[in-house]
């Protein structure tokens, strides 16, 4: 058995203890309380879900496992001559809690490379789908696709004892993530490269794996892939794609039932999608205003933006109310590696305009950017210039999170989702007084 799953299966007992003695001294103890407003305004703000790979702070950002971004870039396994940290040793803490050792990320890279080809199944299918599907539509139904050779679903079918079910979700998860750097390639170098597909180099590490199956020669690319899959992972548990997985996932759907399902929500502009919508944006400004513009023609055009009843793409967090630490590392590495770029001088002059104006409009919570708001610029300075791809790559690095996150879900027996809902008609009962309960 591989370290990583020993690892793993040793920490699984005492956390099943943890979390039953939690809940045989504590379990009636209340979160939260829940208003008619949260009710019908997306729920913000009610804890009713357990995340343990990561948590965010409406303030701080993201943590992971405890570990803020600056300090993953500090303790996280590099590549040879790297200083970005490998996507293989988030992974390793989301799963285990524990900071990785270079020989256990390099444990995983090699587990990952052995199970990376891609079957003939899967290349007819995708090769089946006309070019000009969104890449969003292809990623989610490749996924779905490989859910034929799904070790949970056949285990499950074969009636394996559900204290056993991580063991399988393991042995998908593993399967799917070595997968989706290549898939990811594929479906790019097919929309948009005429087909032109480029092998996986055996010497290289996952993401630098997916920045040279994109055909991006410089190495700044490959250091900028693994901050990429490393920063966006994971966000604690209350987003649409994490809880996508999440609630697909407990009906004992199989990892690739859960990941495609939670690919569609990522697919949304209001969430991942974000990140081709802000490039598209500062693209169409730029090309109506011929160049980089003034604050004054940019300020303009946020405006109307705003009176047109869009959003400013990028902007905003239904948690968040600071600046995202992700816009932040990204933004550090732009200013590291390309400072002179136009299209960052854009990005950093919507930084400077932008919350005082949605400050002024009153209605946004946050006026701060988010993640999206910075990764479109990043990828097209190496030259990846297709933006309907760009949420492909926050998809594959999310899996890492959701999929870390489900092998835990099952390791701890996590039941069926089932909110309760009410009618309207049962809401104006209850303000009256009226209303039936259960
Ligand atoms: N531009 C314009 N208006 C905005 C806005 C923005 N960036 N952010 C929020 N608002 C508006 C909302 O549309 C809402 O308007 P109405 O009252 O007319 O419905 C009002 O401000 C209040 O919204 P909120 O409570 O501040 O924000 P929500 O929690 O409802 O939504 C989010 C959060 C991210 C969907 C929203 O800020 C938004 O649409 N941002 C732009 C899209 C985006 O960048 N999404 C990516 C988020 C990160 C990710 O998931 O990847």
């Amino acid at each position: 058995m591989a370290s990583l799953k020993e690892k793993l299966a040793a920490k699984i007992p005492p956390m099943q203890e943890r979390v039953k003695g939690i809940l045989k001294e504590h379990g009636e103890k209340k979160l939260s309380d829940v208003t008619i407003s949260q009710s019908y305004g997306g729920v913000r703000d009610v804890l009713c879900m357990i995340w343990d790979t990561s948590l965010l702070d409406k303030f701080e950002g993201i943590r992971f496992r405890g570990f803020s971004i600056p300090e993953l870039q500090a303790k996280l396994p590099k590549a040879p001559g790297g200083s970005e940290p490998l996507p293989e040793g988030i992974f390793y803490l989301l799963l285990t809690g524990d900071l990785p050792t270079d020989a256990d990320v390099k444990e995983v890279t090699e587990e990952w490379r052995k199970r990376s080809a891609l079957p003939k199944y899967l290349l007819d299918m995708m090769n089946a789908v006309p070019k000009d599907t969104h890449p969003m539509t292809q990623f989610s139904l490749a996924i779905l696709q490989l859910q034929k050779d799904s070790v949970f679903a056949r285990k499950y079918r074969e009636g394996i004892n559900k204290k056993d079910y991580w063991d399988p979700m393991y042995e998908d998860t593993m399967d799917l993530l070595a997968k989706l750097p290549a898939i990811a390639a594929y479906i790019y170098n097919r929309s948009y490269k005429n087909d032109k597909q480029i092998a996986p180099d055996p010497k290289l590490d996952w993401g630098g794996n997916l920045a040279h199956m994109l055909g991006v020669k410089d190495p700044a690319f490959m250091e900028l892939m693994r901050l990429y899959l490393v920063i966006h992972s994971d966000h604690e548990g209350g987003n649409v794609s994490a809880h996508t997985c999440h609630l697909v996932g407990s009906a004992l759907s199989d990892a690739y039932y859960s990941l495609s399902a939670a690919m569609n929500g990522l697919a949304g502009p209001l969430h991942g999608l974000a990140n081709q919508e802000v490039l598209r944006w500062i693209m169409d400004l730029m090309k109506t205003l011929g160049g980089v513009p003034t604050k004054e023609q940019l300020s303009k055009h946020i405006w109307d933006t705003l009176a047109g009843g869009k959003v400013v793409p990028g902007y905003g967090h239904a948690v968040l109310r600071k600046t995202d630490p992700r816009y932040t590392a990204q933004r550090e590495f732009a200013l590291k590696h390309m400072p002179d770029d136009d299209i960052f001088k854009v990005v950093s002059m919507v930084f400077e305009v932008t919350p005082d104006i949605l400050l002024k409009q009153g209605k946004a919570k946050n006026p701060w950017p988010n993640v999206d708001a910075h990764s479109g610029c990043l990828l097209w300075h190496y030259g990846v210039k297709e933006y309907d791809i760009y949420t492909v790559f926050f998809g594959v690095s999310r899996a890492l999170g959701v999929l870390a996150q489900l092998i835990w879900s099952r390791a701890l027996g996590f039941p069926i989702e089932r909110p309760k809902s009410a009618t309207t008609e049962w809401v104006e009962n209850f303000i009256k007084g009226t209303a039936e309960k259960d």
